[in-house]
Formats: C-alpha cells, sequence, structure tokens
C-alpha cells in the first residue's frame, strides 16, 4: 500500500517516532479548528521567569494549558489574557493526536492539553526539557503545520550530542518513555511562505498534564 502510516514511521530514538506527512490530508479539517482556537484565545508572547518575552507567540485548546509569567512555568485552566477557560480541544486535533500516539505503540493516550506555538520567521525555541507535567509516563505528540524547522534534539543533559531533524508541514513526533526528559529546541526559523499558513511555523503539541 502507498504511503501507510506504518511505511512513513521512523523510529528517531528510542521510545521516539516521527510519523512523516501523517497530518497531509487533514489540512482542510484541521486549519479552520486552529483559527477558531485563536479566535477565542489569542496568540500572545508570554514572559519567561527570568523577564524575557518569548519570540514564539502561544496560546491553548484543552481542559489545561500551559502558561508562563514571572511566577513561573506551570498548567492553568484560564487563560490569563481572556479569564476565561481555554478553548475546548477540538475533536479533529484529539482524533490525530491519538490516532498518531497508537501509530507509535502508545494505546492509551489521552491528551488534557494542547500547546499551539506560532513561529514567526526569525523565531526560536531555546534547548530546553519538558518537565511541567506531572507524570511522565504519558507521551508527547507534537503537529508541525506551515514553514519548515530544524529541530535539535538533544539527550538527558544539557550538554549531550544533539541530532538534528528537518520537520514540515504535516510531520508527526511522538515522544515517550526513554526520550520523554531528553533536552530539544528549535532553531531560527528561515524566512519563507507556506502556501497555507503563509510566513509562520505553527506547533501543536498534545499532553497529559495532570497524573
Ligand atoms: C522531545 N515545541 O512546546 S515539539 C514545546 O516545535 C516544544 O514547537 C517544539 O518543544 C516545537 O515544548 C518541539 C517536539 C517535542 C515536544 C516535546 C518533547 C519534542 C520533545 C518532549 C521530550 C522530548
Ligand atoms: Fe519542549
Amino acid at each position: 500500500m502507498l504511503f501507510s502510516d506504518e511505511e512513513n514511521t521512523i523510529q528517531i530514538a528510542p521510545d521516539a517516532y516521527l510519523l512523516k506527512g501523517f497530518l497531509l490530508r487533514h489540512s482542510n479539517t484541521l486549519l479552520p479548528a486552529l483559527a477558531e482556537v485563536i479566535k477565542a484565545s489569542p496568540l500572545r508572547h508570554m514572559a519567561t521567569p527570568n523577564g524575557y518575552q518569548m519570540s514564539v507567540a502561544m496560546t491553548n485548546s484543552g481542559e489545561w494549558g500551559w502558561v508562563t509569567d514571572q511566577q513561573g512555568y506551570r498548567y492553568s485552566k484560564r487563560d490569563p489574557v481572556t479569564n476565561l477557560l481555554w478553548p475546548a480541544m477540538p475533536s479533529i486535533f484529539r482524533q490525530l493526536a491519538v490516532s498518531a500516539a497508537k501509530t507509535a505503540g502508545f494505546e492509551d493516550f489521552e491528551p488534557d492539553a494542547c500547546l499551539i506555538n506560532r513561529y514567526a520567521v526569525g523565531s526560536k525555541l531555546s534547548l530546553h526539557q519538558d518537565k511541567d507535567e506531572a507524570d511522565f509516563s504519558h507521551p508527547i505528540v507534537s503537529f508541525s503545520l506551515g514553514l519548515p524547522a530544524i529541530f535539535d534534539f538533544g539527550g538527558n543533559t544539557r550538554e549531550a550530542p544533539k541530532i538534528a531533524i528537518s520537520l514540515e508541514h504535516g510531520d508527526v513526533i511522538v515522544w515517550g518513555g526513554r526520550s520523554r526528559l531528553n533536552f530539544h529546541g528549535i532553531r531560527t526559523i528561515k524566512a519563507g511562505q507556506h502556501p497555507l499558513l503563509g510566513p509562520y511555523r505553527f506547533n501543536l503539541t498534545f499532553r497529559r498534564s495532570q497524573a
């Protein structure tokens, strides 16, 4: 069978899988749902605990949303900009994230948070670990849309060697188990125009934030 999900699943590290082009058939349903979320809870540049403004603009959908400000990093039920609950996770988001997790061998992933990152040309995300979730046994599923990016995937320490992975529109990565706490980052986005998303890259990360 041409382009089956299994054939396009590439193991990139222990318990980490790249699902090349997994979302390509779904832009027509994903992008309107993304636009609805952003209308309800607008993208914003949050402040880090050290007082810097992030170059990546963010919002969330789902029961919990990741936020950062002078108080630190955490998950919150409310959007601090609107003071409302975050918009519900669109069912097309949830279905595709759960299906991607299953394809990578994670059978019972139930995300309660979807962080939306928007990278303009020149934005980057410095090397970090994702440690704000209650239980690291749950995987993280990430969707890449729009402009391409180079993803740096490191090890268990900041100094460990890194591999560079190209992420393009439609790609999904599922990270779990032995790769769940690895350092990672996104290099500065290069100038370009995506036919559907213009001069932007969007990344959606699906997580289980609460145990
Ligand atoms: C590897 N986002 O939101 S997604 C983030 O493309 C984040 O916007 C990047 O890192 C982005 O925290 C990368 C891929 C990703 C997400 C979580 C991981 C890779 C990961 C957790 C552990 C190891
Ligand atoms: Fe991360």
